[in-house]
Order: structure tokens, then C-alpha cells, then sequence
């Protein structure tokens, strides 16, 4: 054999696999690939000039019906872009994550013509949440029948709704920040609630009398169904642990005493005399989960059954390929970055394109955002490996090029003080100049052990709940302490890990 002869073939082939991606160039197109390697995307702007598109559904009509979290409701047609309101509920209270949220549609539309909505909305001092049924008649919604009213709060109010394949509606909401709520089973906050089309306790509920199907949530953010009629979950934890759940009868999800799995310490004690059902993922660092769809089109074939989930703290849609059966998961695959900022909804067209909607113009921009043309609504469809290939180069490049201090700076702490250190006016404390920063043993101990309740910096009053980061090793603290106070400030020593390792003991 002439070994030296055939080491260019061999090049030739090693390039083939590296260019395209484990496929010979001249086969055929649209190969299976590896789950490492993701989809190549295209993405097209179906509407722009939204205002917090925070729930879409693929129409009977073919048309999006999609809520703005200020209020209004509207359908879409993806083929024009024509927009069409439907109605706007004025009293609606928008306030931070607040305001109009979930919708899902009467399963025998248009022949039962029922529109589900949930929003906040104020009654004198205190703020509820309302479960609404409309009713779609020329071109508008009216009607407006309340079907159940809880109480709400500032933050944790869900939500999502979605009808199960028994028809029931699935209703998830939020602890209002009520510590005590989720694990109440007498409280509905913290819940997946279950009831009939027309609002009724179906009598095969867990508790007898209660809508409560499952407890122990803090604040769901996406609810799907997928095969084998399974329903998902996407909840936000706190600092850490977010989480998919399979959402079950009568099971216990472990909000507050669980966060993710149980595997710590006291968390272990809760569940040695506790029955808790442990998430199927859970993300540390965060990433901030909304909405959840499960694909069954045809345009990308290798996502049968699996999960769609777009995350609003790292902007992207995740794809979470599950096992036959639906019940774990298997992948996880990014095939759309950050590149149009914080991802809410996504619903998938009978034709198998897939449409996401941005959320830029909520409470929590990101840096950088919002762009003019937001928020807007965008059609996935297949890319070419050539945009993959390209997406790749340009996310390493980023990632080559931080230090871990930016790193870890950007994983626990940017959601919401920003990449550039500069907060949000009203919301998050800027890190620029603060004496809460220049005060070395101040800052340490804040990171350590998180704030709560108001706060005054730089003459600007907060009233932002910190998590504490004290589950991060010291060696990891010290080097966000000393990006934050040398790269958003000027003249600040670093932060040592013996700095940290002191204030930890006291
Ligand atoms: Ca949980
Ligand atoms: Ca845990």
C-alpha cells in the first residue's frame, strides 16, 4: 500500500468532515446531525415595533394571535404582516414583569369562539390576577367573563395557559412573592392549576373541591404539551436552578425548600419526609427560561418531539431533545444566539417553521437593547452550514477573549446590573463609583449574603431583592469582585480570595 498517497485523501476527507459538519459535501442535503453540532438557522422578521409580544398562538385562521404585556391582544398574519387588534383590555396593570401574560384558545374554535386570557390588574391598594374568557366575534374580542381571580404581587405572577388533551385548562401561576404560598396547598399562587372549559373544579382533581393539580412552583414561565401527553414546565429559580419540569397529579415541585435537585443538605432532609418530584433539568448559572413549545413539524425532522425553549436572560432557543418516551432529556442545542436580544414565546406553524417573539421593551433589557424595530416577531426557518459556520467563529471569538472574572461577572450578575456595569435607572443599582463597590469589605459581604429591602445608591433609592452568591467558591467571588471594581471603576485594588475566605467565616 502506498501510505504516503493516500494521506492527501485522507486530508481531503478530515476538511469535508470540518467544513460541513460530519457530512460528505456531495451527498444529498438536509443530513441527520450530531446534537453537539446545531441546526444552521434563517431568520426572517415577520412584525416589528411590538411592545412585548408575550404570548403567541398558532391560530385555527392561520393568523399568530399573540398578547402585549400592556394590554392588548392581536393576530398576526406571518404570510403579510398585517396586524389586526382584537381588543385592548384597559384595565390591565403593567408594572415590571406585571400586565397582560398567558392566552390559549377554546380547542373547538371557531365553533366555541372562547379567547383565555391572564392579567394583573389593581383592586384599590393590592393587585390581582384575573383569569378572563373573551369571546372573538368580527374581528374583536368582547365579553369579557371573569372565570377566577387570585391575588398577586409585584413579581412571581407566571404565567401560562394551555388546554390539555382531556381538555382541562392548565393555569400556572406564579408565588407572588409570598414565601409560604407554594408549598399552601390552600393558596393558589405556586401552582398548575386545572379546571373545566367553563371555569369548574373537574372532579378528578388531586385535592377534592381545589384547582390545585400540582404545588411547590415559585414562577413558571412556560407550560407545553408534548408526546404521550406529558406537560412541561419552565420555571425561574432564584439566584440559582432554573428548571424543566415534568408537571404531574398531585406532586410537589419543592419551592422553597427544594431548588433543582435534591442534593443539598437541608434540602435532602425535606425530601427524606417529603415526596418531591425533582426537575428534568435545572440550569446554574441561570438562564431565565420562557416559553416552551414541543416541535412536531417536518422542516426540522432531527427535532421531532423535542423541546423548543427560548431564554430571556441568554437570549437564545434551546433545543432539548428528550428520550422516546418524552420523559428526559438527552440534548441540549442553541441554534439561535443572542443576536435579537430576550426571547419569550415561541409556537410552532403547521408547516414547521417555528416563530419566536423578543421581549426587549419588558422591565430587564438587555445591553444593547431595545433596537428601534422592537419588539418584533421572527420566523425560524433552515439556514445554510456557511451562516453556521459563521455564527460559531463569531461566538468563540467572544468567548476567547474574557476573562473568567467577565465570565462569571455575566453569568450571575449582568442580567441585572448589565454588561456594562450601568444598571437600570429605577431597577438595579448601577456598579460605577458606588461607595457599596469602593467599600471592599462592603461589597464583599453583599455578594456573599445578597440585599433585601430599599437601598440608597448614589442618592437613587432601590427596592430589589439580591440573591446572595455565598455558593460560589471564594476563588470564584474574588474574581467578580475584582472585575467589577476594576473594570467599572477606576484606582480599586482587586478582590483576594483571602478577602472573601475572612468575610465568609464572620
Ligand atoms: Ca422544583
Ligand atoms: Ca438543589
Amino acid at each position: 500500500m502506498d501510505f504516503f498517497r493516500s494521506i492527501p485523501v485522507w486530508i481531503a476527507a478530515f476538511a469535508a468532515v470540518f467544513v460541513t459538519g460530519g457530512r460528505d459535501a456531495t451527498a444529498p442535503q438536509r443530513p441527520v446531525e450530531p446534537d453537539s453540532l446545531p441546526l444552521s438557522v434563517h431568520v426572517h422578521v415577520v412584525a416589528s415595533g411590538l411592545n412585548v409580544p408575550w404570548e403567541m398562538v398558532w391560530g385555527p385562521d392561520n393568523w399568530i394571535w399573540y398578547t402585549e404585556q400592556s394590554g392588548s391582544i392581536s393576530r398576526l398574519n406571518p404570510k403579510t404582516g398585517e396586524k389586526q387588534l382584537l381588543v385592548k383590555i384597559d384595565e390591565v396593570y403593567r408594572h415590571r414583569s406585571l400586565g397582560l401574560l398567558g392566552m390559549a384558545l377554546h380547542p373547538d374554535f371557531p365553533r366555541k369562539p372562547y379567547v383565555y386570557v391572564d392579567y394583573t390588574c389593581k383592586k384599590d391598594s393590592a393587585i390581582a390576577t384575573k383569569l378572563v374568557r373573551f369571546t372573538y366575534r368580527q374581528n374583536r374580542l368582547a365579553d369579557p367573563l371573569t372565570m377566577l381571580e387570585i391575588p398577586a404581587h409585584t413579581g412571581h405572577n407566571g404565567s401560562r395557559i394551555v388546554i390539555s388533551p382531556d381538555r382541562k385548562l392548565m393555569f400556572a401561576t406564579g408565588d407572588a412573592v409570598t414565601i409560604t404560598n407554594a408549598q399552601n396547598t390552600g393558596s393558589l399562587n405556586g401552582k398548575v392549576l386545572r379546571m373545566n372549559l367553563d371555569g369548574s373544579v373537574p372532579a378528578d382533581n388531586p385535592i377534592k373541591g381545589s384547582l390545585v393539580w400540582s404545588w411547590g412552583h415559585r414562577n413558571i414561565q412556560g407550560l407545553a404539551y408534548g408526546r404521550n401527553g406529558i406537560l412541561y414546565s419552565s420555571e425561574h429559580g432564584d439566584a440559582v436552578e432554573d428548571e424543566l419540569n415534568i408537571i404531574r397529579n398531585g406532586r410537589n415541585y419543592g419551592w422553597p425548600k427544594v431548588e433543582g435537585f435534591c442534593d443539598q443538605p437541608n434540602e435532602k432532609a425535606f425530601c427524606d419526609s417529603v415526596k418531591v418530584t425533582e426537575p428534568v433539568k435545572a440550569w446554574t448559572p441561570t438562564i431565565a427560561p420562557a416559553g416552551i413549545a414541543v416541535y412536531e413539524g417536518r422542516l426540522f425532522p432531527e427535532w421531532k418531539g423535542a423541546i423548543l425553549l427560548t431564554t430571556l436572560k441568554e437570549a437564545d432557543l434551546r433545543v432539548l431533545k428528550t428520550d422516546a418516551k418524552g420523559e428526559s432529556i438527552v440534548s441540549e442545542s442553541i441554534p439561535l444566539d443572542a443576536s435579537y436580544g430576550r426571547l419569550r414565546a415561541v409556537c410552532v406553524a403547521p408547516d414547521g417553521s417555528i416563530y419566536v417573539s423578543t421581549s426587549n421593551r419588558d422591565w430587564n433589557p438587555g445591553s444593547g437593547f431595545p433596537k428601534p424595530e422592537d419588539d418584533r416577531i421572527l420566523r425560524i426557518t433552515r439556514g445554510t452550514q456557511a451562516d453556521l459556520l459563521a455564527r460559531k467563529a463569531q461566538s468563540q471569538a467572544v468567548t476567547d477573549n474574557v476573562s473568567n472574572g467577565a465570565r462569571l461577572y455575566r453569568q450571575y450578575c449582568a442580567s441585572c446590573h448589565k454588561p456594562d456595569g450601568k444598571g437600570v435607572a429605577g431597577t438595579f443599582p448601577t456598579l460605577h463609583g458606588t461607595q457599596q463597590v469602593k467599600d471592599k469589605d462592603q461589597f464583599v459581604q453583599i455578594m456573599l449574603n445578597g440585599l433585601s429591602g430599599k437601598i440608597t445608591v448614589q442618592g437613587e433609592e432601590f427596592d430589589q431583592h439580591m440573591p446572595a452568591m455565598s455558593f460560589l467558591p471564594d476563588e470564584s467571588i474574588a474574581e467578580i469582585g475584582t472585575y467589577v471594581r476594576q473594570s467599572f471603576n477606576q484606582d480599586l485594588d482587586p478582590v483576594s480570595v483571602s478577602d472573601v475566605a475572612k468575610t465568609r467565616i464572620k
